[in-house]
C-alpha cells in the first residue's frame, strides 16, 4: 500500500517509548519532532502536522494510559485516533437504479476507475453494472475502457465514431435501461472551464446522475483540495475517488487535503489492473497502515460508535453463546479491521468466520467483499431477523433478497456463516481453558508493539 513511509515514520518515532513510564521533556521534543517529519514528508499540510503533534503532545500529558498499557500503545492509540479524524467519514453509493458520472482532469484515472467501480459493484454487491464511454476528445477512450473489462461481463457502451457525447450518453441510456447501474466515463481537461461544466452539466441532466464523482490523482498532493473545492463548486461532487496511491509519496496531502474539502473519499485506486480498488474507510485505512493487530488494540480500535463496553460485551456474548447476525458482523469487522490479527487468531479454532486462521491478502479481500455483501442482506432484514437467523426460512430468504438486490443463494450463505460461526462459538465457550486465556487476554495488555518491529 502507499504510505508506508508514513507508518514507518511514525512507528521509528515512537521507538523512543518502548518500554518507559515517562519522557522527559527533551525526550517528548524529540519524539514530536520524528513525528513532524514523518507527517511532512507525507505530505500532510502544515495546519495538520502542527493538529496532530500538538494534540498528541497534550493528550500524552493529560490523559494516564489505562492500566496495563504501555506508554508506546497509548501514544500509537492517540495518533491513529487524531489521524482518522482528519481523514473525517466516508460513504459508498447503494447500487440500486443508481446512474454515476465521472469527472476530473486529464490523466487523473477517469476512465480506468470507472472499470474499477463497474466490476467493484458486480462482484461485490452482485448488480447489473453497464458503463458509457462518453469522452469523445481522447482517442481511443472506448477501446481502453473495453479492454479493460475484456474479462468482465461488465456491458460497454460506446460509439467511437460519434463526436457529441450528449448522443452517445442518450444511446446507451436507452440500450441499458434494465442495468441496476450504469456507470459515464466523461472527457477530462487540463482545468476546470465552462466547456467541461456546460458538457457534464447537460450530461448530468440527461441521466440524472445522483452521483458526480470527481476522479484526482494522489500524485497532485496538496492541491487536490482546490481541485475537490472548485469542481464541487461548479459541478456539485457528491464523492471523491483518489488514484495512485500505490506509486506516491504524497498520498498523505492528497487525502487530508480532500478531507478538508468536506466532500468524502469513497475509493481509492491502487494500481493500474481493475481490480486494484479498494473502499475508503479512515478508520480501517489508518489502522492497516499502522499496521495495527492485537486484540487490546482491536478494542481500543473499534470502530467509534462500537467503545470499549461494546466490545467487552460483544465478546462475552460471544463466550455465552449468544450470538445474533449483528454480533457475527461487528465481529467481523473488527477482525477486518486491524492488520495483523495472527495474534487473535492463534486463540481461536481455525475455520472461525470462513476459515482465516492465518489471513492472507486475498482472504482479507475476500472478507472485506463478504463483509460489504452481508451488510447489504442485512440491511433488509428485520431486528427479529437478525436475532433469530435460525428461523429464517425459504419465504423470508426470498423477501430479503429480492429487497437487497441479491440472490437467494447469498443470503443462505450468510445465514449458513452464521450458523458455523455460532457453533464455533459454542465450542469455545465450552472450553474452559481456552475461555480462560480469552478473559487473560482481555484484561492484560500484555502485548506491546513489539510485533511492529520497534
Ligand atoms: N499505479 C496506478 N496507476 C493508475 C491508477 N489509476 C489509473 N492509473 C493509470 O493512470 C493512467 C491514466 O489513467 P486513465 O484512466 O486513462 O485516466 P483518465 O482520467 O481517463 O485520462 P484522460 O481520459 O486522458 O483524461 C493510466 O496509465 C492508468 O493505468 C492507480 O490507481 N494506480
Ligand atoms: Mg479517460
Amino acid at each position: 500500500m502507499a504510505l508506508e513511509g508514513l507508518s514507518q515514520g511514525i512507528l521509528s518515532s515512537l521507538g523512543l517509548l518502548k518500554s518507559r513510564r515517562k519522557l522527559d521533556e527533551a525526550e517528548m521534543r524529540e519524539m514530536i519532532k520524528a513525528l513532524r517529519r514523518a507527517l511532512q514528508e507525507a505530505d500532510f499540510n502544515v495546519r495538520q502536522t502542527k493538529e496532530i503533534t500538538e494534540r498528541l503532545e497534550s493528550r500524552m500529558s493529560e490523559e494516564e494510559p489505562r492500566p496495563g498499557t504501555t506508554l508506546q500503545t497509548h501514544a500509537l492509540n492517540i495518533i491513529y485516533a487524531e489521524l482518522v479524524r482528519i481523514l473525517g467519514p466516508s460513504r459508498e453509493p447503494r447500487p440500486r437504479q443508481i446512474t454515476m458520472l465521472m469527472v476530473g482532469l486529464y490523466g487523473q484515472g477517469k476512465t480506468t476507475t470507472t472499470a474499477k467501480l463497474a466490476e467493484w459493484y458486480r462482484r461485490i454487491h452482485g448488480v447489473k453494472v453497464a458503463v458509457i464511454e462518453a469522452d469523445v476528445h481522447r482517442p481511443g477512450a472506448y477501446s481502453q475502457l473495453t479492454q479493460l473489462l475484456e474479462d468482465s461481463t461488465v456491458e460497454v457502451y460506446g460509439e467511437p465514431d460519434n463526436t457529441d457525447a450528449v448522443s452517445i450518453v442518450r444511446n446507451g441510456l436507452a440500450a441499458h435501461a434494465t442495468a441496476d447501474m450504469v456507470i459515464i466515463d466523461t472527457a477530462g481537461r487540463h482545468q476546470l472551464d465552462q466547456d467541461l461544466v456546460d458538457e457534464l452539466e447537460q450530461i448530468s441532466e440527461l441521466a440524472r446522475a445522483e452521483e458526480r464523482i470527481l476522479v484526482i490523482d494522489a500524485q497532485v498532493g496538496q492541491s487536490a483540495g482546490p481541485v475537490a473545492a472548485s469542481f464541487h463548486d461548479l459541478a456539485g461532487i457528491t464523492g471523491i475517488i483518489i488514484t495512485k496511491l500505490d506509486g506516491t509519496a504524497r498520498g498523505g496531502g492528497a487525502l487530508s487535503a480532500v478531507a478538508a474539502t468536506g466532500s468524502p473519499i469513497m475509493y481509492i485506486g491502487v494500481g493500474e489492473r481493475v481490480q486494484d480498488l479498494e473502499r475508503f474507510e479512515g478508520d480501517r485505512f489508518i489502522s492497516r497502515l499502522l499496521g495495527m493487530g492485537d486484540i487490546r488494540g482491536l478494542i481500543d480500535l473499534a470502530p467509534e460508535d462500537m467503545d470499549e463496553e461494546e466490545a467487552m460485551r460483544l465478546t462475552q456474548r460471544m463466550m455465552s453463546g449468544r450470538f445474533t447476525l449483528n454480533d457475527m458482523y461487528k465481529q467481523m469487522e473488527m477482525m477486518s479491521k486491524v492488520g495483523t490479527i495472527d495474534k487473535l487468531m492463534s486463540f481461536l479454532p481455525s475455520g472461525m468466520f470462513g476459515g482465516m486462521g492465518a489471513m492472507g491478502k486475498a482472504q482479507k479481500m475476500e472478507m472485506q467483499s463478504n463483509l460489504d455483501r452481508f451488510q447489504v442482506i442485512m440491511d433488509s432484514m428485520t431486528t427479529y431477523e437478525k436475532n433469530e437467523p435460525a428461523k429464517v426460512k425459504a419465504e423470508r430468504i426470498r423477501r430479503i433478497a429480492r429487497g437487497s438486490g441479491v440472490r437467494e443463494k447469498d443470503v443462505r450463505e450468510l445465514i449458513a456463516q452464521w450458523g458455523r460461526s455460532r457453533k464455533m462459538m459454542k465450542g469455545m465457550s465450552g472450553n474452559r481453558q481456552m475461555s480462560k486465556k480469552m478473559k487473560s487476554m482481555m484484561r492484560d495488555d500484555n502485548m506491546d508493539l513489539e510485533g511492529l518491529g520497534l
